[in-house]
């Protein structure tokens, strides 16, 4: 049995690569692919946002080298953002409720 932590990250990697592999680099994600996973996957986030330029806000962001696709180095960067961000949550919840 994988512990919660390693489950976690063999999620993270095979939601990557369900994506990534559309479309023409198999390890990349392409502008198309990387909104096909925001949609789907953090749907939330995205309509919380109500910012129809979020996914090229995104692609800019994430796209540290600036080959106009998302790697897994970049997409983990954006994984760990977001977490950080829920966990601020979660503790200012925490605060309040208390
Ligand atoms: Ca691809
Ligand atoms: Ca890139």
């Amino acid at each position: 049995m994988p512990s919660q932590l390693e489950a976690a990250m063999d999620a993270l990697i095979a939601v990557f690569h369900h994506y990534s592999g559309h479309e023409g680099d198999k390890y990349k994600l392409n502008k198309g692919e990387l909104k096909e996973l925001l949609n789907s996957e953090l749907n939330d986030f995205i309509t919380s946002q109500k910012d129809p330029m979020l996914v090229e806000k995104i692609m800019n962001d994430l796209d540290s080298n600036k080959d106009n696709e998302v790697d897994f180095n970049e997409f983990v960067v954006l994984v760990a953002a977001l977490t950080v961000a829920c966990n601020d949550f979660f503790q200012d919840q925490k605060k309040k409720s208390k």
